[in-house]
């Protein structure tokens, strides 16, 4: 089947691309740009596919997972967010009571916590630490997927420690691994224009690569669909798998659609379904590195996530119960939940076979 793809394809430089495709040779960054100004969708699609089935065959991972958002408090202001106290007009935190009392309620078969959200002003290293440990001492079976590089920087800033040093410390409280949140566009000049206050590339790098020499697993993310062009996207998968030749230490890539309600951004609106999946099926083919590709379901509703295993996607994340408001300020809509059963036939409506994972990838015996 896949030696007849080349035949499908109408521009004849898409179609040397897909011979390099189908023979599993990198792409250069310049091809990626051309895929990226392909209007051949469907060829996307079955190359992002090839390069899914090659990793991960008929799989599609999901696991059962919560979020911990335990303040909008936040140092900066990102014009692209809808959530931190600036945009939203007032402020919360919760209490570390607050937060083990969720960690009480939660399911038993719930393996991974993920801990994210504004920079605080006042906490630091101790506090971030402590909070692990305390809920480490509640449910030591759980994987705590914590802080983003970019609330690291600035615990380690605050402590006067190195990001190794910084990292050491949370791992000795129960750091599991760091989820992808702070990459945004890794192009300086965007950057200066969508979160100009906060953390530059090259710490949101630096943190990654040190905690993958610790051997701590991380995510990437990156934000699309707002001010950047073809180019800074291909810049930024480009350093992502440069740093993931090096360390190896990245599980897993999720492209973040720009949600428009509420933020400083709203006047661009949003992109739209077509060009989500094509941002899936580039970035697929483009990170030859990353075993795993996910669609975050809560951003992009259940229904695009369900055609995006189509274009490349092996990753659903997760059960997610409600607790995430990053993207229901930014206007997703729809419950924030959803059930192994609806992973499953979500999958199975695709020819695919959901599998549940653990944190870093394990298969969980299903029960
Ligand atoms: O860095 C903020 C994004 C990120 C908006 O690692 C927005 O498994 C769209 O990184 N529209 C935080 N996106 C969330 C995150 C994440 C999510 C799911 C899984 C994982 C993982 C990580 O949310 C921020 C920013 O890029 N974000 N506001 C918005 N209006
Ligand atoms: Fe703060 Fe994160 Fe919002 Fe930026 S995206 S303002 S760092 S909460």
């Amino acid at each position: 089947m896949k030696q007849h793809i080349p035949a499908l394809i109408r521009d004849p430089h898409l179609r040397s691309i897909a011979e390099k495709v189908i023979a599993a040779e990198r792409i250069a960054p310049e091809e990626g740009l051309l895929l990226y100004q392909s209007h051949e969708l469907p060829a996307l699609a079955l190359l992002a596919s090839l390069v899914r089935q090659r990793l991960n065959g008929d799989k599609v991972f999901f696991v059962r997972n919560y979020h911990i958002e335990p303040t909008n408090k936040c140092i900066y202001h990102c014009q692209f967010c809808s959530y931190s106290e600036h945009m939203a007009g007032s402020a919360w935190e919760h209490s570390t009571d607050e937060m083990l009392a969720m960690v009480d309620a939660l399911d038993a078969g719930v393996k991974e916590l993920h801990i994210t959200g504004g920079v605080h002003p006042h906490h630091g290293l101790d506090y971030y630490a402590g909070l692990l440990s305390a809920i480490r001492e509640h449910r030591p079976e759980l994987h705590l997927k914590a802080y983003s590089a970019i609330e690291i920087v600035q615990m380690a800033r605050k402590a006067r420690l190195s990001y190794r040093d910084t990292l050491r410390v949370l791992r000795d409280h129960g750091l599991g691994s760091i989820p992808g949140g702070g990459a945004e566009i890794f192009d300086e000049e965007v950057r200066r224009q969508i979160c100009p206050d906060k953390g530059d590339t090259r710490d949101y790098l630096e943190v990654h690569a040190q905690a993958h020499r610790l051997g701590i697993p991380s995510n990437a993310t990156m934000l699309y669909g707002h001010v950047e062009r073809y180019a800074h996207r291909i810049d930024h998968l480009e350093r992502l798998r440069q740093l993931q030749d090096e360390t190896r230490g990245f599980n897993g890539f999720i492209p973040l659609k720009f949600r428009s309600a509420n933020n400083a951004l709203s006047h661009l609106g949003e992109v739209n379904l077509m060009e989500d999946l094509k941002n899936y099926a580039v970035s697929r083919i483009y990170l030859d590195n990353f075993r795993h590709m996910k669609a975050y379901w809560p951003m992009i509703g259940k229904e695009a996530a369900a055609i995006a295993l189509s274009f490349g996607i092996d990753d659903l994340d997760g059960t997610i119960e409600d607790s995430t408001r990053i993207y229901t300020m930014a206007g997703a809509g729809g419950k924030t939940s959803m059930s192994p059963d609806e992973l499953r036939q979500m999958a199975a409506d695709q020819g695919l076979v959901a599998v549940e994972r653990d944190a870093v990838y394990n298969e969980v015996a299903s029960g």
